[in-house]
């Protein structure tokens, strides 16, 4: 915790260095004379290809997505007038597959006295009627933060291009006991047995991180329950998210999303589990827990084994966070998003003329042994596969590495599957460890030798390696020798030669048998900037932007590599060039 709020305090110095006149508020940085410039052009050397964002400008969080008569719907914080964050509307691109997207005009912008000074996140609910509803939170001329609700003109648009807001708004304000500067992002609202809407708004009072719970009759009165669904010292709670996962012990809905408006279903209800994710203001990082809801009593409990704190799991160890999920029902399935900012500086955002792109959308769901939740990217990404090469049974020695040619890799998507022989190697892991998988990562760097490990890929590498972003794996031998301890590794400190940018190593323990089968995947999304990287199938998940100045285009390469003492042998590699798919041209 104290690495990853020490880094947040260095991120936000080496912006502050870039300008003058910066002004904090609401945990986005405000550049008021850089917000209303709008991008003389738009660099496309590290623009990526397959990763949600739009023709130019800032975006940051997904917003209210859902599936509407066919067609996702996703919105998202976005300023139509400059490459800094500002001016923030809602806005809106549509998509049959979620790969190739339409940019429509924006669906909700500051237009009434509720919203006069931002329309800031939220999030959709499908009614029983089929009508979506979008609540989110609009800044009034006192700068409160307020909940608002809006509705779609026109039913039977399947785009839903216009939004109305009813004049009735604002449906939920703060009272006395809220801080109206800390009360935002409301959830995808959920129906009682006893005929009451519930919906929860990220707040806190001094360190208490709260999930405020509102209940209504009608979707348009709302009081406050007498307790906050959750809460945990962990500061301000940005960006909740509430909603049921299938317990997999019983096959029947393994894997399977379960959606919010089944919440009241008592059949449904006794083979699900809660998951409640909140975004930390202070971190930038996101936790969630997963536990029980008790309908009764409107409380949420996480189970013990969910540490309910900064050093919980995270959804990503990487850049993710606001991060938003919806029930997709063509599919059965639940989706996540995830806002992926850029970590170079506020100049070279300036110049790029953009900032900001969606990571993947995955599917979610809890794991078969109900430890954590497991993510994927969702298969219409497989889509996009094209030139194809394959590795297999390819023995890395200690201390080499090698090369995979036979296509480009800049734009890439590559599987794979690593086994290790001989575990006699690995190193001692110490208890104290385990609560940050960071600083480890960040002290045992993928140059620093190991027993077994570090392995991995160097991905947007150059020829010469001088530029290399590493995601890799270090195993060690826990207490007793028959267990270990897998850490999983972004390390980004050589990803460019002559870039400022604030390059952090992200990490994340990885919860597998590594004795029992000797083998762990990798799946690692390339994207001329964004290195997206799923370990042992979605246990664990890292994220990573990089702005190489060599390893671009085709200078772009990519290795496996092994720096421990154990060799360690590809089982097989799978890697394919992606097809860029139509992003966003339209009305923007
Ligand atoms: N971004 C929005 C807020 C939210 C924050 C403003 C999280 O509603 O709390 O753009 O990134």
């Amino acid at each position: 915790m104290a690495t990853a709020a020490a880094k947040a305090v260095l991120l936000l110095a080496s912006l502050l260095q870039m300008t003058a006149v910066v002004v904090v508020r609401a945990s986005h940085v405000v550049y008021p004379e850089l917000q209303s410039l709008e991008a003389k052009q738009v660099e496309k050397k590290l623009r990526t290809g397959y990763h949600f964002q739009p023709p130019k400008h800032w975006i940051n969080d997904p917003n209210g997505p859902m599936y509407y008569k066919g067609l996702y719907h996703l919105f998202y914080q976005y300023n139509p007038k400059g490459s800094v964050w500002g001016n923030i509307v809602w806005a809106h691109s549509v998509s049959t597959d979620l790969i190739d997207w339409t940019a429509l005009e924006p669906g909700i912008y500051p237009s009434k006295t509720f919203d006069v000074k931002g329309c800031w996140s939220g999030s959709a609910t499908v009614l029983p009627s089929g009508v979506p509803a979008i609540m989110y939170t609009g800044i009034d001329p006192d700068e409160r933060q307020v909940q608002n609700v809006a509705y779609p003109v026109n039913l039977s648009d399947p785009f839903l291009r216009e939004w109305v807001k009813p004049d009735y708004n604002p449906i939920i304000f703060p009272d006395s006991g809220i801080n109206a500067s800390a009360f935002r992002d409301p959830t995808t609202a959920w129906y009682g047995p006893d005929g009451h809407w519930r919906l929860v708004v990220g707040s806190k009072v001094n360190m208490k991180g709260l999930a405020v719970l509102y209940r209504s009759r009608d979707f348009k009165t709302w009081v406050k329950a007498h307790h906050p669904l959750h809460s945990a010292h962990t500061g301000m709670w940005e960006c909740p998210d509430f909603f049921p996962v299938a317990v997999a012990g019983g096959s029947r809905h393994h894997r399977r999303g379960v959606d919010t408006a089944e919440l009241h279903d008592r059949a449904v209800a006794e083979e699900v589990k809660y998951v409640l994710k909140v975004s930390l203001d202070l971190t930038r990082f996101e936790y969630y827990t997963v536990g029980r809801y008790n309908h009764a009593t409107d409380r949420y409990i996480p189970d013990a084994a969910f540490p309910d704190n900064d050093y919980g799991l995270r959804y990503d160890y990487g850049d993710f966070y606001a991060s938003k999920s919806f029930y997709d029902p063509a599919k059965r399935r639940r989706i996540v998003w995830g806002w992926a900012n850029e970590s170079d500086t506020v100049p070279d955002d300036r110049r790029k003329g953009w900032a900001g792109i969606q990571a993947i959308p995955r599917k979610l769901w809890l794991s078969p042994d109900g430890k954590q939740l497991v993510q994927w990217p969702v298969e219409e990404l497989e889509a996009l596969r094209s030139k194809h090469v394959n590795v297999s049974d390819k023995v890395i020695k200690s201390g080499d590495n090698f090369k995979v040619t036979g296509f480009k890799s800049v734009q890439s998507d590559v599987d794979m599957v690593f086994a290790i022989k001989d575990l006699s190697k690995a190193e001692k892991f110490e208890p104290a460890w385990r609560n940050d998988a960071q600083a480890l990562c960040t002290r045992l760097g993928s140059h620093v030798k190991g027993g077994v490990g570090p392995f991995g890929l160097w991905v947007l590498a150059s020829g010469d390696l001088k530029e290399r972003t590493a995601v890799f794996f270090r195993v060690f031998k826990a207490g007793n020798a028959s267990s270990h301890v897998v850490l999983m590794c972004n390390d980004p400190t050589k990803s460019s030669y002559e870039s400022q940018a604030y390059r952090p190593t992200f990490a994340g323990f990885v919860d597998v048998d590594i004795a029992k089968n000797k083998k762990i995947a990798l799946r690692t999304l390339i994207d001329h900037s964004v290195v997206e990287s799923f370990g042992a199938r979605g246990k664990t998940c890292i994220l990573t932007r990089v702005y190489p100045r060599k390893a671009i285009g085709d200078d772009a390469h990519l290795f496996v590599f092994n720096n421990g003492e154990s060799d360690v042998k590809i089982t097989n590699l799978d890697a394919w060039e992606m097809k860029t798919p139509k992003m966003n041209a339209g009305e923007q």
